[in-house]
């Protein structure tokens, strides 16, 4: 046992590594110009497109699909019309920095769920984002879960656009790479499809904690 956690807390740890060596360096285009990776105020910011998408909140939709009864396009204003979530917590990235107590705002995915109405077939949910390349997955028992919202405000404004705004997921009890930036679409499968971060490594399942060789404090 020993020996399987010792190696379980290298591996986590090279992997870990793997998100630093490929996002670290790299310089990201925004409208406006040149901007550092790292850090923007207590965050890093992260893309692994190396730009940051732009979409205004007027031209901003959310494509609900797949296993569904009822597929459909959200606007923001529609997200906004459904009940909205406040969640303070800290926000934890698998290479270990922690941002304490940020406050997040948004709808339950699982109240956009039920607006879709998921079928009897779906177990897992696909999340797809409008930067072309990144995408995450949980099972749709997760996805029901209390603290995991689609999120349009952190610390009590819009959602920025290097935070992934207009929209992201915001997972809270997981990892940061859970939280998929620039959120385009919310498709119902019958089986699970790794995410970006997945296929190269880190745990699907990313509990804060117990994943990826971890043991960071519990978020
Ligand atoms: N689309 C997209 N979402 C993403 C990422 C990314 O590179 N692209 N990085 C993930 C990782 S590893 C972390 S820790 C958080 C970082 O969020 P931040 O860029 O707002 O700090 O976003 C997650 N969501
Ligand atoms: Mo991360």
């Amino acid at each position: 046992m020993t020996g399987l956690g010792a190696a379980g807390i290298l591996w986590g740890a090279k992997v870990a590594g793997l998100m630093e060596r490929l996002l670290s360096p790299i310089a990201v285009k925004d409208g406006s110009g040149l901007l550092g990776l790292f850090p923007v105020g207590r965050f890093r910011i992260y893309s692994v497109a190396g730009t940051l998408p732009r979409r205004s909140e007027a031209d901003w939709r959310l494509r609900l699909g797949g296993l569904v009864e009822r597929p459909a396009e959200l606007t923001l204003p529609d997200l906004r019309a459904l009940p909205a979530t406040d969640i303070v917590r800290d926000f934890q990235c698998v290479t270990g920095w922690r941002v304490p107590s940020v406050r997040w705002r948004g709808v339950r995915l699982a109240d956009v769920l039920d607006r879709a109405g998921v079928k009897a077939g779906a177990s897992s949910v696909r999340f797809t984002s409008f930067d072309g390349i990144y995408t995450e997955t949980l099972s749709v028992e997760q996805a029901r879960r209390g603290d995991v919202l689609v999120a349009y405000e952190m610390d009590g404004a819009p959602l920025s656009s290097a935070h992934g705004g207009p929209v992201r997921l915001y997972v809270a009890p997981m990892y940061g790479y859970k939280s998929l930036k620039w959120l385009q679409a919310v498709e119902l499968t019958g089986r699970p499809e790794p995410g970006y971060w997945e296929e190269r490594g880190y745990d699907v399942d990313a509990w804060v904690g117990r994943s990826n060789g971890r043991s960071d404090r519990p978020v």
